[in-house]
């Protein structure tokens, strides 16, 4: 397999998910702006899209949208506990992941497109914050170690990935300590560093 990337972008869940799988797989870095691969190829050929992630899964046959990636990869986790391979608990992961991707996500990609005045700002801070704060009172109101169940899984991994996106754009998370102690359980485990280590976002 292969994980067409770009560093700390939204393909870092796909990453970690890899990681956190027991099998080999290649990263290429895809220059979003350009849309140039790291060995030169045009990434409109390999994703129409345009954007990261994809996954090369043969040669040739690539899955594109994190809310198909992110489950794919997980059900190959040998221990099983990654993603329920079906009923009610697998169809709370896939919630999960439609909510990040259609509403937290969307919210923070304001801040990556245009140039925003200082009200726009203020407006999609207000978004992120509402949003947020019904991610923290749900864990709170929650006996799970995770957002699912007791197992890290890629829900956590994308919150993970998407709130680190606050630093980028000097928002606060310190009101949503529900959702810091959380992200410090999903920083802590190995696939987490070793995925941002291998995309040069921390030594
Ligand atoms: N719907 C897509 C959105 C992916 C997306 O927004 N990717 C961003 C990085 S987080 C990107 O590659 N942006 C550059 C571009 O759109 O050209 C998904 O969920 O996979």
């Amino acid at each position: 397999m292969k994980l067409y990337y770009s560093p700390g972008a939204c393909s870092l869940a796909s990453h970690i998910i890899l990681n956190e799988i027991n099998v080999d797989f290649d990263l290429e870095r895809v220059n979003t702006k350009t849309h140039i691969t790291e060995k030169g190829t045009d990434y409109y050929t390999i994703n129409p899209k345009g954007y990261v992630p994809a996954l090369e899964i043969n040669p040739g046959l690539i899955l594109t949208e994190n809310v198909a990636i992110l489950p794919f990869l997980a059900q190959h986790d040998p221990k099983q506990d990654l993603i329920p391979p079906s009923g009610l608990g697998r169809a709370k992961v896939l919630e999960w992941l439609g909510y990040l991707n259609s509403e937290l996500h969307d919210a923070y990609a304001v801040f990556f497109g245009a140039t925003l005045d200082d009200e726009a700002k203020q407006k999609a801070y207000a978004e992120i914050d509402r949003l947020l704060k019904y991610i923290d009172d749900t864990i709170a109101k929650s006996d799970n170690e995770y957002l699912v169940d007791d197992n890290f899984g890629p829900a956590d991994a994308y919150l993970f990935v998407i709130t680190n996106w606050s630093n980028l754009i000097h928002h606060d998370l310190t009101p949503y300590q529900n959702v810091v102690a959380l992200r410090n359980k999903v920083a802590a485990r190995q696939s987490v560093q070793i995925a941002m280590r291998d995309e040069g976002l921390i030594p």
